[in-house]
């Protein structure tokens, strides 16, 4: 079996004890049950760039990671991944920051992990390469002569090419994209705006649905929706329902009915959007009024950017007047929390609330609503309110799907969900359970790497072009492979996504 390579801007190094989010959720049991190597920052800033990654192994899994010095992780990472690329790739082009300084940055960071990577592989290696932080990488790799098969997943939206063309410097991030041999997204739209992009920037021809041709390669293009542990979510769930945090948040509510919202802080995550709709439910309906709260957690994420920070001071002053306004001596509307939230409590406050709101502006996927629909008692389900900007909405069509930015029909949408019988709670939530309970993250990794072997094993049956490197697969690769030490690292880390306590 070949070895799996991954390669993602945050390592979830077993060292430093992290439960991290999206991506690492996803990867963990993949990594656990296949093994390889897992290639990636470390999290720490220091003031020198290491000349070599640091290297410790749990089970089958080796962790190989580099650190940032601070300018790297100010330009790289703040600025032009979260504060350029994120917003742009959202649709959201009136918040990105684009400095040229930043771009130049990010693309030596991809060249660095190139290089350090590079020493690391071997013939044979299939390389995973995760989402928007590591755009070049691909190419950069190729640059050092790397011909081993390449996939590429992206984990948040891709703009349409008319958004995109807001960016400088947007052509030449397509045309390294497309060194790679497998690029994979979350939904068949979001790989459609890609394909219209390699075609109106990059100049790649379209032969099929999921093929460019581009600089006499064939670059294959796939739909992998990330999926979540379904079943053992359930479980715990379940268990937290009788916890002493659980409890207690119960007695709180002195009987009212619960609105859930559990995000990042984050400007996709319409959580503006959110306040106001709730307020307008309140304002709507005087017999909902004092039978119902929301709790918004909404873990301070990203503080280094300063739309992250102008939302934090949005969202507590918009809470704030909410409370004030509607308030009643004996009731407070809304309860809105910056701390993070450890995953099994959020399970637990998943199923004893009514309504699960999650209602992003965009989103890749958004693996809360799948959680959401997870944590659920069959016998006395919730109901999911979802932004049909969701990535989630195109499985989880039984929601109550809404549109973020229309404040009236997301307050009648709360209203429904909040007087929906159990009859229609139930058929709604059935049909739910059914479009997540047989997949997994582990199946989904399984799927993406086989494509990726088929994508490769295409490529390397077509007639070589005169200039065009043939694949490892065909040739030992010319790097000799390191010999990976077991050397436990003792490092500390703080989460990209979320640090749970
Ligand atoms: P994220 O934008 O981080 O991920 P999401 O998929 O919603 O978003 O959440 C990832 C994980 O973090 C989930 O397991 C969730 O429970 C947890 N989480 C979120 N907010 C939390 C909070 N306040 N407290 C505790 N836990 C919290 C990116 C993309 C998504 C995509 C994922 C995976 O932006 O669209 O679904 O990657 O591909």
């Amino acid at each position: 079996m070949n070895r799996l390579v991954v390669v993602s801007n945050r390592v979830p190094l077993p060292s430093a004890g992290q439960q991290a989010g999206g991506l690492a959720v996803a990867l963990d049991g993949l990594m656990e049950k296949r093994g390889g190597l897992w290639f990636g920052w470390s999290g720490i800033v220091s003031p020198e760039a290491a000349t070599e990654p640091k290297v410790e192994s749990a089970g089958a899994v080796d962790y190989a990671t580099i650190d940032l010095t601070p300018e790297e992780h100010t330009r790289y990472y703040n600025n032009f991944s979260n504060g350029m690329l994120w917003p742009l790739l959202h649709t959201m082009p009136e918040m990105m920051k684009f400095d040229r300084r930043d771009a130049k940055v990010y693309r030596a960071v991809n060249d660095r992990f190139a290089m350090q990577l590079a020493t690391l592989l071997q013939p044979g290696d299939l390389i995973w390469v995760h989402d928007f932080h590591l755009i070049p990488l691909a190419a950069a790799l190729r640059a050092r002569g790397v011909t081993n098969p390449i996939g590429f997943f992206l984990h948040i939206p891709f703009a349409s090419p008319d958004v995109l063309g807001a960016a400088p410097e947007v052509a030449s991030l397509v045309r390294d994209l497309l060194a790679a041999d497998l690029i994979g997204f979350q939904t068949d739209n979001d790989m459609g705006n890609f394909a219209a992009a390699a075609v109106s920037f990059a100049g790649a021809t379209r032969t099929s649905p999921t093929t460019l041709m581009y600089a006499g390669r064939r670059v294959r293009l796939g739909v992998f929706p990330v999926e979540i542990e379904a079943h053992s979510f359930a479980r715990m769930a379940a268990e937290m329902e009788q916890s002493e945090v659980c409890q207690r948040l119960k007695t709180s509510l002195l009987g009212k009915k619960l609105i859930l919202g559990v995000d990042r802080l984050d400007p996709t995550k319409g959580l503006m959007q959110r306040l106001w709709a709730y307020r307008r439910l309140l304002e709507k309906h005087d017999d909902i009024r004092r039978n119902v709260t929301l709790l918004q957690i909404a873990a301070t994420s990203r503080k280094e950017v300063v739309s992250y920070k102008e939302l934090r001071d949005d969202l507590d002053h918009e809470a704030g007047g909410l409370n004030a306004d509607l308030g009643e001596p004996d009731w407070v509307p809304l309860r809105l929390l910056s701390r993070p939230t450890v995953r099994q409590a959020v399970a637990g406050y998943m199923r004893l609330s009514r309504v699960g709101l999650v209602t992003p502006l965009r989103d890749g996927m958004n693996l809360v609503a799948k959680e959401y629909v997870a944590a659920q008692n069959p016998a006395d389900p919730g109901v999911l309110v979802l932004s049909r900007f969701a990535g989630a909405a195109r499985q989880l069509d039984a929601a109550l799907l809404v549109n973020p930015h229309d404040t009236d029909a997301m307050a009648d949408a709360l209203d429904q969900a909040l007087r929906m019988g159990l009859a229609e709670r139930q058929s709604r939530w059935r049909s739910l359970w059914e479009a997540i309970e047989h997949r997994s993250p582990v199946v989904w990794g399984r799927s993406f790497v086989a494509s990726l072997l088929r994508a490769t094993a295409a490529t390397a049956r077509m007639p070589r072009q005169p200039g065009v490197p043939a694949l490892a697969i065909d040739r030992p690769a010319a790097a000799a492979p390191v010999r990976l030490t077991r050397e436990p690292a003792e490092l500390t880390a703080t989460g990209e996504k979320i640090r749970l306590n």
